[in-house]
């Protein structure tokens, strides 16, 4: 805190400094109790996010797991979640630290140098944190406003923010231990009804309550009511969430024109199948859940012919990785890559049925992709041709 005295009468004129932005609520014991949040919010993002880009790699050092089936749905859930909750906590953190920005610069060229380099790191800090909870929820309301790939530019700045990040707390470890031990009631008085530390910091949680509540139930089920942020909960046919339709897709004549085959080819060996030569072939039925990107996911029960059938009809070796291609010809989900150990998996199934009716035009009719534990983007619908690449 500043200990200049005001001027009582005309203030002379002069930029703006520090002390002319403070409120007894600002400080340390604020900001470090809703840095320790953001933090952890941050942190959570940045695993979760890395297991998310993991998952969609096409080359993968270490297989990604199929099991548990559900386990992409709920790491993608908690990428969601922190990342809505960071949103109103960098919102009152900025707001508490903001007045730094008018603070006078030390006259002598150590001091200043150090000055420089830590508040080009906090710029970079800030910079990146809310550039990716911008693009996030820009990619969540698919408002595409970038050249750029989504995945490779909010995986990169993942990183940044995650290194200036650690090197903003290693820097500010005495501030924040100063802070702990000053108790937050330890407040200037205030007029009777005005808002203190405590009823800041409960009105902040609050907030942040809120926006998880209004968001996390694309993700946990019985929150859905109440979650009236969250983006497709639930409408669409057989009861899921849609995200590209048919129409948008661009396959309504091709998907429905009856001439529809599905092809097995493995090297030379080539397989033909009609919807109704799949359908004569051993069903199996799995509970599997759809988990986008996006956050939300449904679990939904799927019937169909195992992958693993067919790649047999062709006579592919185990672990065969292999290209699912769609009639999709426009966009970038119209050929995904399914790796050996989801081909393998006995509840990875090509699916013509959803909920024991026939697969919905919108759902991938007619033929999708399901499989465990895989990300939503990847679960490939309207499929008409699985071809093993190695
Ligand atoms: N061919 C194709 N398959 C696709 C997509 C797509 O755009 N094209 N979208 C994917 C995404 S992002 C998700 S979340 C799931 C959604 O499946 P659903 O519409 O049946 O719920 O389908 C996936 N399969
Ligand atoms: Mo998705």
């Amino acid at each position: 805190m500043s200990t200049t005295e005001r001027p009582r009468s005309r203030p002379p004129l002069r930029p703006p400094t520090e002390s002319d932005f403070s409120h007894r609520l600002r400080g340390a014991v604020v900001t470090a109790r809703v840095g320790t949040w953001l933090g952890v919010c941050f942190l959570i993002a940045f695993v979760t996010g890395l297991i998310s880009h993991y998952a969609q790699e096409p080359n993968q050092p270490i297989p990604f797991p199929t099991s548990p089936a559900w386990g992409y749905r709920v790491t993608q859930g908690l990428h969601i979640i922190t990342g809505t909750a960071a949103v109103p906590l960098l919102l009152v953190k900025l707001w508490s630290v903001y007045p730094k920005l008018f603070a006078v610069p030390p006259k002598r060229a150590r001091e200043l140098a150090i000055e420089v380099a830590e508040r080009a790191s906090i710029a970079v800090l800030v910079a990146a944190a809310i550039f990716q909870l911008v693009s996030g929820l820009q990619n969540i309301a698919h408002w595409y406003t970038w050249p750029f790939s989504f995945r490779s530019v909010h995986y990169a700045v993942g990183w940044l923010v995650t290194g200036a990040l650690l090197l903003h707390i290693a820097v500010k470890l005495p501030v924040i231990r100063g802070a702990y031990a000053t108790p937050v009631r330890d407040d200037e008085p205030a007029s009777p009804g005005s808002l203190d530390r405590r009823g800041l910091l409960r009105a902040t949680w609050a907030a942040t309550a809120v926006a998880v509540l209004a968001t996390a139930g694309t993700t946990v089920p019985w929150l859905r009511r109440v979650s009236v942020l969250g983006v497709r909960s639930g409408d669409g046919p057989q009861g899921l969430p849609v995200n590209r339709s048919a129409r948008a897709a661009g396959v309504t004549s091709r998907a429905t024109s009856g001439r529809y085959t599905l092809e097995v080819v493995a090297g030379d060996r080539t397989v033909s199948l009609t919807r109704d030569d799949l359908l004569a072939m051993t069903q199996r039925t799995e509970s599997l859940p759809i988990a986008c990107v996006e956050g939300w996911s449904a679990s939904a029960v799927w019937t169909g012919v195992r992958v693993r059938d067919l790649l047999d009809l062709v006579d592919a070796p185990r672990n065969s990785d292999v290209r699912v291609v769609s009639l999709q010809q426009r966009g970038a989900f119209g050929i995904t890559h399914l790796p050996g150990n989801f081909a393998d998996d006995d509840r990875t199934l090509l699916a013509l049925a959803l909920h024991g009716e026939p697969l919905a035009l919108d759902h991938g009719y007619p033929a999708r992709l399901i499989a465990p534990n895989r990300p939503g983007v990847l679960q490939t619908k309207w499929v008409t041709r699985l071809e093993v690449t190695a």
